[in-house]
């Protein structure tokens, strides 16, 4: 019998709450319409709910600019809603885990108000505040949202310093007293039942000592504030963390962590639980991210498979029996799977986003399915900046092409299409009603109108369906252990083949081979299973052997002895 911990068994759906269900009539989600959602949840099989940001927030970047981390955005509803979601989701026997954003708060949370009021003031060192030198700014970073990532305020006379916009400032890791105060806000939400943290960036809170100037690229405005990841006291903090929360309560803890490599992720997910149970690693997620840097990710390429392979091959195999990942294809910040890595054109959709989810769910480490993802949700395709809502997207066609004039208008609106963080965030698509059935009045943010045909209402009723495939996904990690504690070979003399993805996954009892096409063409294939192989699951209705079909995927079971 396998010794894995429950988390390692687990299936996490990530509910973007803002465009889940919207519950009363105003065109944003709500908690309520994610408690009348949770049976639906339920039935995908999935073990942990995790949430992103429901706490008071200006809303500047989606609740991720935190203003009180004690109180419920009245947008998405009360404490008194919150507890019931809580209550209902237990009953079911599902585990909630919320988004921590403690790298930066709003610049609308107290203890920044009070911060910028005086150099003298209490929580004046609870933020990161420096001189003018030569009265430019401290250095050359530039913000992930555009911008330069320090903002002078004329009250004192310094800049402070936020990696993401001027109204998140970053919080000051160095400040013991401002390290309790989030172990605090921590142990209050742990002792109301949540049951784990998603922890935002929590690979830069530590910044560099001396904070020097990043890297600049050619035509770039600003440097790259890419070396504050993992920095100096990272995972001393997470040790501290640690201690003085997660030991006191049975929760699962997740770090997101940009700019994580292998031996920083041995540290933050080692299986000693010193620090947190696994990393959110983003290295896949690169691998199309333009080939002028100064563009960073906006391109409209797809991934090449060697690329992408190879990759995961190298977390596969570098955390092995040490450390535990995360596995995605996408999320709230990222395109939507199919459309960036699968085909969403109508004749391949359903077969590229089970042959993705296939592929996804046989590796080790915990599966996230992001809202939609199951129904095979694609890109918004939207086609006027008009329609776009995330500062990010937004942030970025105005430097790039007004500001910069590294790329024209066109070209940038292509990008959007393909990269923006928006294409994930349109409505959840439940039915052929208005908005896909998620609010009567129009929504925050335009819902795909693909939704007459792309809806969960249908896709319940077909036993072909990606919801369909999601589930029996989900069963068979909850069924055999060798998903969760097999050894990973991506099988030998495949690696530099640009078409087919082929690994094994083998314990003591079972041995798994997975094979799957990435293209569109038919590919004859030299892999073969074992003669005492059976089929355990393909996307396709026949198995024709070294015939791989469009986007075909499919997993050969043997059992060992
Ligand atoms: O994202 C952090 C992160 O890694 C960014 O680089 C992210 O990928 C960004 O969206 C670039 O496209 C987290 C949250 O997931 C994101 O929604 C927040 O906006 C961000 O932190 C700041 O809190
Ligand atoms: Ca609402």
């Amino acid at each position: 019998d396998s010794k894995a911990q429950w988390w390692q068994k687990s299936v996490v759906y990530q509910v973007y709450p803002r465009s889940f269900q919207d519950s009363n009539h105003d065109g944003m989600g709500d908690l309520n319409g994610i408690t009348s959602r949770l049976d639906y949840i339920k039935d995908l099989g999935v073990d942990v709910i995790w949430l992103n940001p429901v706490y008071a927030s200006p809303g500047v970047d989606n609740g991720y600019d935190i203003s009180d981390y004690q109180a419920i955005n009245p947008e998405l509803g009360s404490m008194a809603d919150f507890e019931r979601l809580l209550a209902k989701a237990h009953q079911l026997g599902l585990k909630i885990m919320m988004d921590l954003v403690v790298n930066h708060t709003s610049d609308q949370h107290n203890w920044f108000v009070e911060s910028r009021k005086s150099t003298e003031n209490a929580h004046r060192d609870y933020y990161i505040w420096r001189d003018p030198v030569d009265g430019h700014a401290p250095n050359n970073w530039g913000a992930a949202f555009s911008g330069p990532a320090w903002t002078y305020d004329e009250a004192t006379k310094q800049y402070y310093l936020h990696l993401f916009a001027p109204e998140q400032p970053d919080l000051n890791w160095e400040n013991s007293e401002m390290r309790q105060s989030v172990y605090d806000m921590m142990n209050w939400w742990s002792d109301r039942g949540v049951d784990g943290f998603r922890m935002d960036v929590i690979s830069l809170i530590s910044k560099p000592a001396g904070l020097p100037d990043g890297p600049k690229s050619e035509g770039a405005m600003y440097g790259n504030s890419g070396l504050v990841s993992n920095g100096p006291h990272v995972h001393e903090y997470l040790k501290e963390m640690n201690q003085q929360v997660m030991k006191k309560h049975d929760l699962i803890t997740v770090g997101e962590t940009p700019g994580v490599d292998i031996e920083n992720a041995l540290k933050y997910s080692n299986l000693n639980n010193d620090e947190l149970n696994m990393v959110f690693q983003f290295e896949h997620m690169g691998l199309d991210s333009n080939t002028n840097p100064a563009l960073g990710k906006w391109d409209s390429r797809k991934t090449n498979l060697v690329d992408l392979k190879n990759n995961l091959t190298k977390w596969q195999v570098g955390l092995y029996g040490k450390a535990w990942n995360s596995l995605y294809w996408n999320n709230h910040d990222q395109p939507r799977a199919v459309s960036r890595f699968g085909d969403d054109s109508e004749a391949y959709r359903v077969r590229s986003a089970k042959m993705l989810a296939l592929v996804l769910h046989m590796l080790q480490g915990t599966p996230y399915i992001y809202e939609g993802e199951e129904l095979g949700m694609t890109n918004a395709n939207f086609n006027s900046l008009s329609d776009y809502r995330d500062l990010e997207s937004i942030n970025a066609y105005h430097e790039l092409v007004d500001d910069e004039q590294l790329v024209d208008g066109d070209t940038m609106l292509a990008y959007l299409r393909f990269h923006s963080r928006d294409n994930a965030r349109t409505p959840m698509q439940w039915s052929t009603e208005a908005n896909g059935g998620f609010s009567d009045h129009e929504p925050w943010l335009a819902a795909n109108p693909n939704y007459k045909e792309i809806n969960a209402a249908a896709e319940l009723n077909d036993d072909h369906s990606v919801l369909a495939f999601y589930k029996e996904l989900i069963r068979l990690r909850h069924t055999l252990d060798v998903i969760t504690d097999g050894r990973y070979e991506q099988v030998p003399g495949t690696e530099q083949n640009e078409s087919v993805y082929a690994y094994t996954r083998t314990n003591a009892q079972q041995s798994l081979l997975v094979v799957a096409n990435y293209t569109d063409q038919i590919i004859q294939t030299e892999v073969t299973p074992d003669s005492n192989s059976n089929l355990l699951i393909s996307n396709y209705d026949d198995d024709r052997g070294s015939e791989l079909r469009p986007f075909e995927a499919k997993v050969y079971s043997s059992i060992i002895g």
